[in-house]
């Protein structure tokens, strides 16, 4: 089975539904055809301030919302990315064969220093993508389940696997991005130009599956739609009605046109209070099995353990060729 790596940052006290469509369903349905590796990547989380009690408190809410939301233990490798030292041990090795420019040109960054300051922003921050490329390669996958906002990083990981396999030998297998076209960029619900995005959108703006479902509903209900009056898909002129249906038909399994069809003639206050439906259905169940998960911590913490047990015989495996083609010494 090919081999598939993906992350999620614990960023917020919750995941968002573009997390959920872009990423997190496409985790859950692989799970079925690969040989699956997804982490919570507590080491990115730290790159633009965190609180530690906060930070701890969200990297088991993350496990149990994946595992809420499909992922199985069983059947896939679940686990916390500080437990497997050998990302951090990998990106660094990484970090020196990637070109300054190069990192510098990362626009994720670039926003993102931006909006902080130079001054304010950390190395970390900077190095993310180096971190990110170490993440993927360790496990040799084959592709990369992301939204439409990680392509960048991921043709970095391929251009990294790529040097370093030229420059020493083969190691890492050189990854593709996996990214499912409709659902690759979900908006936010107030400005249909933008991601919906933990960091950047206002709280109206974006719908989180553990916020109280009424709220959610309303949400949706006064998501800023489009002049005119006519429900069709378009992303360029409609970009607001286009989200809507795109989150419909996913959370709905319909297809948009079938969705197109059946709200012919209605208005846009219609689709709205349906999809509101759908959303408070979808995340019910969700809310209830991460609050169950989450009754449990201790049992959540093993279930993680075991996770990175299972990873870290893959990573100490990939470090090691690593290691060896860069001429360091056998260990100790
Ligand atoms: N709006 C989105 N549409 C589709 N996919 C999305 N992803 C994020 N936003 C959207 C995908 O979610 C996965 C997890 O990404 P992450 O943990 O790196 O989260 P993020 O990118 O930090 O999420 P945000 O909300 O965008 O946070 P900020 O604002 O902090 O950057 C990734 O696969 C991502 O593509």
């Amino acid at each position: 089975r090919p081999r598939v790596l993906s992350g999620i940052q614990p960023t917020a006290d919750s995941f968002h539904l573009g997390n959920y469509l872009g990423a997190v369903r496409n985790w859950v349905a692989m799970q079925e055809t690969h040989d699956t590796f997804y982490c919570v990547v507590d080491l990115h989380a730290i790159t633009a301030g965190h609180d530690p009690e906060v930070l701890r408190q969200r990297t088991r809410v993350s496990a149990a919302q994946l595992l809420a939301a499909g992922l199985d233990p069983d059947r896939c490798t679940l686990f916390v990315q500080s437990q497997v030292p050998e990302h951090s041990q990998l990106a660094w090795v990484l970090s020196c064969i990637t070109g300054f420019g190069e990192a510098s040109r990362m626009t994720q960054f670039k926003d993102k220093s931006a909006k902080q300051g130079a001054d304010r922003s950390s190395v970390g921050l900077f190095t993310y993508p180096i971190l990110q490329a170490a993440d993927i390669l360790l496990y040799q996958a084959d592709a990369v389940p992301v939204g439409e906002d990680q392509r960048q990083h991921l043709e970095l990981t391929r251009d990294l696997a790529q040097r370093f396999n030229t420059r020493f030998g083969k190691a890492f297998t050189v990854p593709a991005p996996y990214i499912v076209k409709e659902t690759a960029k979900i908006t936010d619900l107030q400005d249909p130009t933008a991601k919906m995005s933990k960091s950047a959108s206002s709280p109206s703006g974006i719908i989180e599956l553990l916020d109280d479902p009424a709220r959610s509903a309303k949400k949706i209900r006064s998501a800023v739609t489009d002049t005119g009056r006519e429900i069709v898909f378009d992303a360029e002129h409609k970009p607001g009605i286009a989200n809507l249906l795109t989150i419909y038909a996913a959370l709905s399994g319909r297809t948009i046109d079938d969705l197109v069809a059946a709200y012919d003639g209605r208005g846009y206050g219609d689709l709205k209070k349906d999809l509101a439906e759908v959303v408070v259905e979808f995340v019910r169940p969700i809310q209830e099995r991460t609050r169950a998960y989450l009754d449990d911590p201790a049992q959540l913490d093993k279930m993680l353990a075991i996770g990175a047990d299972k990873a870290g015989a893959v990573a100490s495996a990939t470090l090691r060729t690593t290691y060896e083609r860069v001429g360091f010494l056998a260990p100790a």
